[in-house]
């Protein structure tokens, strides 16, 4: 199968280059590559033994397993890729290039055993000339020595997010003719075009094309900038006659290209010219090379008081930031999804996105431009620097590769650099060191801005800071960019919602003389997890709603916030993250499947033009809830709208007309057992419509009385949370207390985590053995017992237990190389458990038995007999004992 894909691939360049040998030819070479992780001498020569090395495919990253696994860690080291490229006998009057667009995040490239070049930083393109390399006529050897190891001269150092190594973007080969547009300007396209003037009337365009001639002899060419209107129509054509000596580069300004009564580009009409850019013959009029950029005409102005404006109309820039991670893939994505992103973006009504932290695909960026998205990109510099001379050229050559890269698109207006960077300073905080280290920041920060206005000044800069507002000021991180972003979670690590708008009030005073733009917001959501009394840190969807629903009030209604990025259209891999999902950072607003979270639908009612209707919780499709003795289960359900008011039926019946305040329609809902079908409709427009059928599972409160026969039961312990677990299709629901005739726990507390964040709802433990983690992740401490007054039968009880109180060090290194060694100094408690009298258990000892954090379900067989009931008790021998969560099931 590889075998075949490599002998097409062979074909089609063979068959590309004969067919169109005017211009020039990009094609990649994705497929048939040998790889293998480790440190090999020989593995660029072309007898090296490569048979037992693991076929892959380009995008590939090899930490698409482990940094996912339950294992601490995740490979970041050495890796070989290497495959054999027959280049046609053809070529050897051409030039060849090589061009990698991502590759995380040292890169060495050898051909025949012979070391072509380096690049360093994981997220922009670079390009090696290979012509006089190749072995024209024959197989040549590739071979691509990468790492993504620590090192403290590339950013990002640390960073929350994973750094999954590997060619993970595209690797293509370019074939020019000898006479070409620049191909190895830092990755760039070779042509630069600005707008120094644009208005409603006229705009003026100007281009710069690096032509060169590396033929033996000199040239006379014709360079002709081409400008084709929205339509594709050719708008007019500018040329101009260049001599360039035998290997001789120019550069070419074309100034004074008048465009008349433009169509101008935004997020509402993103009307795209195209610039061809086209060397030729003046003699033949043969065509040697032809570059195609965009071109959008439009012109903005970010304000310190009035917000954003675009071609002079105001228009509040929301959005949300974007990490390139995807289910199960990590960076390793194909075109289609990066295409898909900017869909979902602008289907939610969105017009900005801040690429952070790091630029990304080129397909993604060209979406922006065609859906009228605009952007802000950024460096990788995250959390703090190394002050060296090493670390300082590796950000100014990013940040000059980031600039030239994405040069041409109307969709970016912004460059930025350094998130956060003052949050892991390495120094003790007022400390004379310290001080020092924040006065190098400033400077590397100036060093930064000065080359990225020198390559661009048309372009405004940003720096994205935390919490920390005095520091950003006394470093002068506020004073360098030309806007300046804050990162702000007040309700989420810390504080109350209203925190949000009191620190800008507050650095509005400080920083009165800059832009604002809220560079990130967001709070995390298990989408399995639901609670009606929602508390920060319980990863429900409920208490994201919440804590979205105030902040973009907020920032709507604050003139002087130019803009917002929620912090994230998805959720993202993170590795050393624990909590409901573990190595996930879950502040998406769509999950790491894209699969669209209830805040995603609030922003959709809010920014979307046309009407929408849809009710909340779309993918919360099992429910479950204690029933009254009619068999009903009251509870409320959100349908967001930007409609006045809303009419919801259930099961077919009217439960009356909500008012949509702020986009949301409140509805207290009776669900019965089983199918429930709700229809939204609009009180504007009978029309637009939603519905949404749910699986209810009602539990029936009097065990004795209640006509719902007792099916089965799955509480969490020291939990206000709902669970759905869709995999095995059972919902878990929150704990009561026991009282007679029904069900539940008797004595104990509810497990809290103490964190530097504050008391906490839940674990952060990521539970060994389970995709469950919620379920174990709660419990009762010094629970007595757990009675259910169910009648006679026979039952199945499973326990589900999790210790977790550890004082092992979970927290890994974010340079390790995946071989960090748990200290194991385990909490001791031990308990027996009794079942209707029956000792089951004798000297539990969840930490000694089976280890802190590992998920344990024990299942007991129980015949109830003489209106006895279930009783479970648990008697401490030593510690208190503890439940996290109980199932039973009746089996007959
Ligand atoms: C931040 C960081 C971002 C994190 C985010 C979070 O401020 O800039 O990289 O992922 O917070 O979720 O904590
Ligand atoms: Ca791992």
């Amino acid at each position: 199968m590889k075998k075949n894909s490599l002998v097409s691939t062979i074909l089609i360049i063979v068959s590309c280059f004969t067919y169109a040998s005017n211009t020039r030819i990009i094609s990649s070479i994705n497929q048939a590559w040998k790889f293998s992780k480790g440190e090999f001498q020989n593995a660029s020569q072309l007898n090296f033994d490569d048979s037992k090395w693991e076929n892959v495919t380009i995008p590939h990253t090899w930490n698409k397993d482990d940094a996912l696994d339950e294992i601490p860690g995740f490979y970041r080291g050495t890796a070989w890729y290497r495959r054999t490229i027959s280049v046609p006998v053809e070529y050897k009057d051409k030039k060849v290039f090589i061009s990698f667009d991502g590759v995380n995040q040292e890169t060495e490239l050898l051909i025949n055993g012979l070391s072509i070049g380096t690049h360093l930083g994981g997220y922009t393109r670079f390009v090696f000339d290979i012509t006089d390399k190749l072995k024209f006529g024959e197989k040549n050897i590739f071979a691509v020595k990468v790492s993504n190891m620590y090192n403290e001269n590339i950013p990002p150092l640390s960073a929350d997010f994973t750094f999954f190594g590997g060619i993970y973007r595209d690797v293509n080969l370019i074939i020019t003719d000898k006479n070409h547009i620049s191909t190895t300007d830092s990755g760039s396209s070779g042509v630069y075009i600005t707008t120094p003037k644009v208005n409603d009337n006229e705009a003026t365009v100007e281009i710069k094309t690096l032509v060169k001639n590396e033929n033996t002899f000199d040239q006379k060419l014709k360079v002709e900038n081409i400008i084709l209107s929205p339509k594709g129509e050719t708008l007019l054509s500018k040329s101009v006659v260049l001599k360039l000596k035998a290997g001789e580069s120019s550069t070419l300004l074309q100034k004074d290209i008048r465009i008349e009564n433009p169509l101008l580009w935004s997020p509402d009409s993103p009307n795209l010219y195209k610039v061809i850019t086209r060397i030729s013959d003046t003699k033949t009029n043969q065509i040697y090379d032809e570059v195609m950029n965009p071109l959008g005409l439009r012109w903005y102005e970010f304000t310190t008081d009035k917000g954003f404006f675009l071609n002079g109309k105001s228009v509040k820039l929301i959005g949300t930031n974007r990490h390139q991670t995807y289910l199960n893939m990590g960076y390793a994505l194909p075109d289609e999804i990066h295409v898909a992103d900017i869909k979902l973006l602008k289907a939610m009504g969105a017009n900005f996105l801040r690429v952070s932290h790091y630029p990304q695909d080129h397909i993604l960026m060209e979406m922006c431009d065609k859906l009228g998205i605009i952007c802000s990109v950024e460096i990788p510099i995250v959390n703090a620097i190394t002050e060296n001379e090493a670390f300082t050229n590796n950000c100014l050559i990013m940040a000059h590769e980031m600039v030239l890269q994405d040069f041409n698109r109307p969709s970016v207006l912004i460059w930025a650099y350094m998130n956060e960077v003052l949050l892991r300073p390495p120094f003790a905080k007022d400390s004379i060191r310290n001080a020092e280290y924040f006065k190098n920041v400033g400077s590397l920060a100036a060093k930064i801005e000065n080359q990225i206005r020198k390559d661009d000044p048309a372009r405004y800069t940003l720096i994205p800071s935390h919490g920390n507002l005095d520091a950003y000021i006394e470093a002068g991180l506020s004073e360098i960019p030309k806007i300046v972003g804050f990162n702000l979670y007040q309700g989420w690590y810390g504080g109350v919602f209203s925190g949000f708008e009191e620190y800008l009030e507050n650095a509005k005073k400080k920083i009165p003389n800059k832009p604002f733009i809220i560079t990130e917001y967001g709070a995390d959501v298990d989408p399995r997890l639901h609670s009606f009394q929602p508390q920060r840190f319980d990863y429900t969807q409920e208490y994201a709603n919440l804590y979205h629903e105030h902040y973009s009030k907020q920032i709507m209604s604050l003139p002087w916030i130019s803009g917002a990025n929620i912090w994230n259209l998805s959720d993202f891999y993170s590795e050393e993250r624990g909590y409901a999902v573990p190595h996930v950072n879950s502040k998406g607003i769509t999950g790491l499947n894209r699969e669209k979270k209830d805040t995603y639908l609030q922003y959709q009612a809010m920014l979307l033009k046309k009407p929408v209707v849809v009710i909340g919780g779309e993918n919360w499709k099992i429910r479950g809830g204690i029933a009254d003795a009619n068999g009903i289960c009251v509870q409320p359900l959100k349908i967001y709208s930007n409609q006045s008011s809303v009419e919801l039926f259930a099961n077919g019946k009217s439960l009356g007309i909500q008012k949509v305040t702020d986009n949301i329609a409140n509805f207290k809902v009776p669900f019965v057992d089983g199918e429930n079908i709700f229809d939204a409709v609009s009180g504007d427009n009978s029309t637009i419509r939603d519905q949404l059928k749910i699986d209810f599972r009602a539990v029936p409160e009097n065990l004795k009385t209640d006509n719902l026969s007792f099916k089965e039961i799955n509480v969490m312990l020291g939990s206000k949370r709902y669970f759905e677990d869709k995999t095995n299709s059972v919902i878990w629901i929150p704990e009561k207390e026991y009282s007679k005739g029904s069900w539940g726990y008797i004595g104990g507390q509810p497990f809290t985590t103490r964190t530097r964040h504050g008391a906490q709802p839940a674990s952060d433990l990521d539970i060994i053995g389970t995709g469950n983690d919620p379920v174990f992740q709660t419990a009762r401490i010094g629970i007595e017992s757990f009675k259910l007054d169910v009648s006679d039968g026979k039952y199945t009880v499973y326990l589900n237990w999790a210790e977790l109180q550890t004082d092992k060090e979970l927290k890994t290194l974010a340079y390790n190389l995946g071989n960090d060694v748990l200290k194991d100094d385990f909490y001791k408690r031990v308990f027996d458990v009794d079942i209707n009298g029956v000792n089951v258990q004798k000297n539990l000892n969840l930490t000694e038995e089976y280890g802190a954090g590992t998920a344990i379900i024990k299942k007991f067989e129980v015949d109830v007999v003489k209106g006895e009931g279930i009783n479970i008790q648990f008697r401490k021998v030593t510690g208190e004992p503890i439940l996290n969560a109980i199932r039973v099931y009746k089996n007959y």
